[in-house]
């Protein structure tokens, strides 16, 4: 990153200001992101990274303190008006987007007065960002308040790089489509405006994929999305934490004195603890029921064991999260009356935050940490729990539903919603044996130690930089535009030529009805005159079908490629065609090797013809659980067709798929033509393009869009001028 400048932009700035009896001292905040931010590499960069954030203070305190920041970043706070502030965060930001996208479909209150102040905000930090921006910039966009954000940058600043992360989940799409039209067009499309939008998980990668293709009708391949002449990739980046401050706080000494005081007062019963913002998403309220049924289950468990609940206030503003406060409170005080005893109280509950050390106390007094959120993006208090144990002691009871789930292979999971699983769960973590409770920790401090936080900025912002460098930004010249270079003379002078064409868009216009585009005369005569030339091979190569291909074209002395590449007719005889070349193995293998490392003890197979993911030495649960998801994220993987066979404790993947690529460059690897030309004008004719890169391989794009074409004709009547030309060539030279 030493030629790059980093400008982050995140709803908050990284710290607040605190005035007490007329003093004023700054807050650093040391959530994950500032960790990320701060573990990237910036040595070598001529220039301070930038923060860009909204101000909760006013243009007077910053003025007058903003010289107590630390000077890592170069602070830039964005002063929103009092009214768009609040109904850009709390209305449309935390009463539509937040409840949305966690799927709390009826908590979701939206207000068209909120949507309007959520567009003015992102207009105006996105007006802050552009001012500040140099070519070499690189903007780093972070969570749902910024949705909008990167259409917004790229229009003011086209060539800029931008990446978008999101830390909440993406739902299905089917909870996009309730959104109003103009909101789902306005954060899709604002979040096609980055190069790179990444998300914890597969799941909400491809559910984003999903939206994008459902609600905007635009396609992707591969996680890349093609879209107003740019390449966008979507992508999984589950979000690490800083693991060494975690585990290397275990010997800190008020880490250690404030342990020795919790064992000390609770030092006959177990303990179990959660520590979690007040929000609806995290299941307090599950939680609660859960440990009620566990002490109606097993009463045995009376004046044995503490549930220590912390939660932190948070959003107090909004009507739903004060509500849920009040429930909390009901529901703790009537689990005490009713369960506790004249010396016990079953939970102990503290409203308002722990500061570090005690967290980490917490974290490493007790014997199972319980984390029930009912949707959660990450989770990173369950990571947090984990590493914290250097004494590879206690159990991590996790919901299923959150992204922390996927990584987190050895915790017991559960569904929240299930309060009999959970007390049947928590009653085998209290009771289960030191050695498996070691077992399962170690596994899961691999993968927090391996995939820590620094990995995770690391990996997005180098991702980032390479799609910069692949950014395809010059679009390929008109051929009639590079007086230097005539394809008709080059055409001339072979004396053995391949020709590839394409059929709609390229050969004739687009039609309301497919069945209606059947070859004009003209047509049908220079493709006629071409291929009578002993020294033209004449292959038309479509995705029609070969019905309609022999109807219209059959007559004609030239070869047919059906369905992108599917059939192949040559010699008057069609054949399936099934060409695996094995590159579908490098777009496979990643993924395969995301699931090893998600589930302890599976493996991969690599054979000639299709890769293997084995599962029968994970544990059971885990690896079925894997196996599916494993299915459904190769499912989307298209179009690139691939055969996923679900077999016993094995996932095997087959290649069905050909392409027009692998297609044209079979044939041009057939004989030594001299001429080889391929024409085309939509997504499925690059890869023809991409496979044909020699010297004497000329690629013609039909119309406009970002191509792999070496060169560009702007419509159908270009490409029959082009081929009229080409068949009034009389003698090769
Ligand atoms: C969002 C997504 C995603 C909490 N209480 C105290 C305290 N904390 C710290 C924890 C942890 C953080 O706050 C909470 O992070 P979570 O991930 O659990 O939850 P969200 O705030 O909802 O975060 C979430 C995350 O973004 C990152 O992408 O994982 O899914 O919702 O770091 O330690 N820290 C201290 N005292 C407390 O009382 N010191």
């Amino acid at each position: 990153m030493k030629n790059n400048r980093l400008i982050i932009v995140s709803y908050r700035l990284p710290f607040a200001f605190e005035t007490t009896s007329g003093s004023t001292t700054l807050k650093a905040s040391s959530g994950g992101l500032v960790t990320a931010m701060k573990s990237l590499d910036f040595t070598g960069a001529s220039e301070k990274p930038v923060w860009v954030g909204c101000a909760d203070f006013s243009r007077r305190t910053w003025e007058k303190h903003k010289h107590l920041v630390n000077e890592d970043f170069e602070y830039v706070p964005v002063f929103l008006d009092r009214k768009i502030q609040q109904d850009f965060y709390n209305g449309f930001s935390n009463s539509v987007i937040w409840p949305l996208f966690h799927y709390f479909t009826t908590y979701v209150d939206y207000q068209e007065k909120d949507f309007v102040a959520y567009q003015k905000a992102n207009e105006a930090v996105s007006e802050a960002v552009s001012q500040l921006m140099k070519p070499q910039d690189i903007v780093w966009v972070h969570d749902y308040h910024f949705m909008g954000l990167p259409r917004l940058i790229r229009e003011k600043k086209p060539d800029a790089t931008i990446g978008f992360f999101l830390h909440i989940p993406f739902p299905s799409y089917e909870l996009i489509r309730i959104l109003p039209q103009k909101c789902k067009e306005y954060l899709l499309t604002g979040l096609l405006g980055a190069d790179l939008v990444g998300f914890h998980t597969n799941d909400y990668n491809i559910h984003f994929l999903q939206s994008v293709q459902i609600n905007l009708g635009v396609q992707h391949k591969i996680w890349k999305i093609n879209y107003q002449n740019r390449l966008i990739q979507s992508d999984s980046f589950p979000v690490g934490i800083n693991y060494s401050l975690y585990h290397d706080a275990y010997d800190n000494a008020d880490v250690v004195e404030e342990r020795a005081a919790l064992k000390n007062a609770y030092k006959d019963n177990k303990i179990i603890f959660s520590v979690d913002r007040l929000d609806y998403t995290k299941g307090v309220m599950q939680r609660l029921d859960a440990l009620e049924a566990f002490l109606r289950r097993y009463p045995e468990w009376t004046e044995r064991l503490t549930f220590i609940l912390v939660v932190v206030p948070s959003r107090d503003e909004i009507l739903k999260y004060g509500e849920r406060k009040v429930m909390i409170e009901q529901a703790v005080g009537r689990i005490n009356g009713k369960y506790g005893t004249l010396i016990w109280r079953p939970i102990v509950y503290r409203y308002g935050s722990v500061p570090f050390p005690q967290l980490l106390a917490l974290y490493t007094a007790c014997d199972v940490a319980l984390i029930t959120p009912i949707r959660d993006g990450m989770n990173l208090v369950a990571k947090e729990f984990v590493a914290a144990r250097k004494d590879h002691q206690g159990v991590l009871i996790l919901s299923e539903m959150t992204g922390a789930a996927n990584e987190m292979s050895t915790a017991l999971h559960i569904n929240p919603m299930d309060e009999n699983e959970v007390a049947d769960k928590m009653k085998i973590a209290l009771e289960m044996e030191p050695e498996e409770q070691a077992r399962r920790i170690a596994i899961m401090q691999r993968r927090l130690k391996e995939y820590d936080v620094k990995k995770w900025a690391g990996s997005f912002v180098d991702c980032l930089l390479n799609l910069q460098s692949s950014q395809q930004t010059e679009p390929a010249p008109l051929l009639k535009s590079q007086p230097n270079f005539s394809l008709q003379e080059r055409y001339a002078q072979a004396r053995s030529r391949l020709l590839l064409l394409d059929y709609d868009g390229t050969l004739v216009n687009y039609k309301t009805k497919p069945e209606l585009a059947a070859p004009p005369i003209e047509v049908i005569n220079v493709l006629g005159r071409l291929a009578s030339r002993r020294e033209n091979y004449v292959v038309i190569i479509s995705g029609r079908d070969q019905q309609t291909l022999d109807e219209w074209l059959g007559f004609l002395p030239i070869d047919m490629v059906a369905e992108h590449g599917s059939y192949i007719k040559q010699q008057g005889l069609w054949r399936r065609d099934i060409l695996d070349d094995g590159s579908w193995k490098q777009i496979v293998s990643p993924v395969l090797i995301d699931f090893v490392t998600r589930c302890p003890g599976s493996f991969i197979e690599e054979k000639s013809h299709s890769l293997a993911w084995h599962y029968r030495s994970a544990e059971s649960e885990t690896g079925f659980v894997r196996s599916r998801e494993l299915i459904t994220t190769l499912e989307n993987l298209l179009p690139y067709q691939l055969r996923v066979i679900d077999g016993n404790c094995v996932v095997e993947i087959k290649s069905t798929e050909t392409d027009k690529g692998k297609v044209a460059k079979q044939l041009s690897l057939a004989r030594p033509y001299d001429f080889v030309l391929a024409i085309g004008d939509d997504r499925t004719d690059e890869d023809m393009f991409t496979a044909l890169t020699l010297e004497n391989q000329y690629t013609v794009k039909v119309g406009p869009g970002s191509t792999h074409a070496a060169h560009r004709v702007e419509n159908v009547q270009e490409v029959l001028a082009l081929l009229k030309d080409f068949s009034a060539v009389n003698m090769p030279l």
